[in-house]
């Protein structure tokens, strides 16, 4: 066994950094490429010992949540429209799992749809059984979750969004550190520079706007909110600050 105990690192690849986000189910293969290396790098110089990856749907999830109306609050009943999203974000899964193997990093899928559901009501916490993935930590894998089309009680399947799983992840798991890897640098205040560091919603809500991309699960806002929840340190960075991270550096905006 890995016997490791070490708390592992949680990162998310954001569904905009990896996929061309405004054409359907295209993955941008220079970006993955690269972030893939930087986590094979990481992991093959001990600079990161446990890790479990994350990535959002992009031009594969959205396309097929907002073409049949499903987002993370609006539900659908038909199984049609489930297995196009998840099909999809299978497809994109199956790309990054290809592109990591290929880097020798022992990544193994853990698929939301198959593991997690929704409570009825608003304030129904995803259900996230975490022992799966916890195991293939525990036994040196990487663990890499997705977006996903997700059972919610009175709402047929919705869409768990990464953000979510992350979340989830890092406070399940006793994460030490979590990233959160897009296309933009970090938090961007109103003038579009780089917020070095959040400790309160308050002080920077007015700055923080919508992604302009079809995005069912909320833009930047929503993930500092779910990040600043959070015990472990984030930090929301670009792809130049993802191998930075990895080593242990600060990295874009640090919520904490
Ligand atoms: O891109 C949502 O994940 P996100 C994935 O992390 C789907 O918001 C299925 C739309």
């Amino acid at each position: 066994t890995g016997g490791g105990e070490a708390p592992p690192v949680v990162l998310k690849l954001g569904g905009s950094l990896i996929t061309e986000k405004d054409r359907p189910e295209t993955i941008d293969d220079e970006a993955l490429a690269a972030a893939c290396d930087a986590v094979a790098g990481a992991l093959a110089d001990g600079a990161v010992e446990r890790l479990v990856v994350v990535h959002g749907g992009g031009s594969f999830g959205h396309h097929h949540a907002s073409e049949h109306g499903v987002s993370t609050t609006a539900g659908t009943d038909d199984a049609g429209a489930v297995m196009d999203i998840h099909g999809a974000m299978t497809e994109l899964n199956d790309a990054v799992l290809d592109r990591l193997h290929e880097r020798d990093v022992p990544a193994v899928p853990v698929r939301p749809l198959s593991l997690s559901a929704r409570p009825a009501g608003p304030d129904g916490d995803l259900d996230l059984p975490l022992s799966s993935t916890a195991t293939l930590l525990g036994e040196g894998f990487v663990p890499v979750l997705h977006g996903d089309a997700v059972a919610t009680a009175g709402a047929g399947v919705t869409v768990v969004s990464g953000d979510e799983l992350v979340v989830d992840l890092a406070a399940g798991l006793g994460a030490r550190r979590v990233g959160v890897c897009s296309t933009v640098p970090g938090v961007l205040d109103g003038d579009g520079d780089v917020i070095a560091s959040i400790g309160s919603f308050e002080a920077v809500a007015d700055a923080l706007g919508a992604s302009d991309a079809t995005d069912v699960s909320g833009g930047m806002a929503a993930k500092v909110r779910e990040l600043l929840a959070l015990d472990a340190p984030a930090h929301v960075f670009g792809a130049a600050g993802l191998a930075g991270f990895l080593r242990g550096e600060d990295a874009g905006t640090r919520i904490d």
